[in-house]
């Protein structure tokens, strides 16, 4: 398998991206890393918060048993994105939408910077940061620009040990609202794995980008891809468990990598 260590583009994915139809890109945390958004792992760190690793504060059952916490580590993500915008990486992959006949991009993300960038149907996988919707009705309320909503307020970041506000409250029902993303323990959006597996079934051509593809169902998505007959190039400085799978390993950055596709 070769590895494409100095980003240099091989002829045959040249070739290939040429004559191709019908392509799937998964990304993950790493394509929004030049925007300056920290990735979950990586580098052989693993992000934590107030102590927490974030596998304990994203997880279902942090949900259940303390939501004002869940809702601060997300406002604090949230303030962190306001301020980032995307790069040539997710630049590149809005005008591969009309570069391809049929062009998927499948995120694990939930910061918005595909959209942000122009990319437009983005299958978001996990959800979004910039949506909270309600425990029990489901209703959605969106969070954009730090827009009030309901009795949604932004909260400072409090390092003491006073107690949390309490979750914001659903407007049509008076129960909790939650982030609108999918914490570990959770299942994904009704449809949403269904309809990127079957894409990924029928793609040419699959690209892996900034993910550690250790988080599962989405790191299946390349295997189904290479069990159909798929050609798979994958895009991140570092290895991954996916890598003995791919067709091709481009060791680079995606904003650096991306633009020279
Ligand atoms: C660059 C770069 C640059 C740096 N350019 N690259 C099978 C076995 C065991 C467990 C499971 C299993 N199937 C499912 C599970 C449970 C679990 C899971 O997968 N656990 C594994 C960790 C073992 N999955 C789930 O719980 C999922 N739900 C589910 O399966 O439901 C059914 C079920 C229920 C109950 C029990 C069992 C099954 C839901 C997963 C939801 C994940 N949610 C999170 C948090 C979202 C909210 C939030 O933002 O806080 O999603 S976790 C976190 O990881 C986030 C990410 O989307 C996800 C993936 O991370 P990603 O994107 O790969 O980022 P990193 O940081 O890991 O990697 C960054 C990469 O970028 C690195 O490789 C760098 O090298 C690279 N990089 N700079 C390109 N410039
Ligand atoms: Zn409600």
């Amino acid at each position: 398998m070769p590895t494409t260590a100095d980003v240099t583009i091989s002829l045959s994915l040249r070739e290939r991206m040429q004559s191709a139809r019908n392509v799937l890109v998964l990304t993950g945390a790493g394509i929004s890393a030049e925007s300056g958004v920290p990735t979950f792992r990586g580098g052989g760190n693993t992000t934590i918060w107030k102590g927490m690793p974030f596998d304990v504060i994203s997880s279902a059952r942090m949900l259940q048993t303390n939501l004002p916490a869940v809702w601060e580590w997300f406002n604090y993500r949230r303030r962190l994105l306001a301020a980032l915008k995307p790069n040539a990486g997710h630049l590149a992959l809005a005008r591969w939408h009309d570069r391809f006949d049929d062009f998927t991009l499948v995120t694990q993300n939930v910061d918005n910077l595909h959209q942000l960038g122009g990319s437009r149907e983005v299958t978001e996988l996990h959800g979004n940061i910039w949506r909270a919707r309600c425990v029990e009705c489901s209703t959605r309320y969106n969070l954009f620009e730090n827009e009030v909503v309901g009795d949604f307020k932004e909260h400072e970041v409090d390092e003491s040990d006073e107690e949390l506000p309490p979750a914001p409250i659903c407007e049509a029902c008076g129960n909790s609202l939650r982030p609108d993303v999918v914490l570990f323990g959770e299942l994904l959006p009704p449809g949403v794995f269904e309809r990127a597996t079957e894409k990924a079934q029928q793609c040419e051509l699959c690209f892996v980008v900034g993910t550690s593809a250790l988080v599962y169902p989405a790191a299946s998505l390349p295997e189904i891809a290479a069990g159909a007959g798929a050609y798979i190039v994958e895009v991140n400085p570092e290895r991954t468990p996916l890598s003995d799978l791919c067709d091709e390993v481009i060791m680079g950055k995606a904003g650096e990598v991306l633009p020279l596709l």
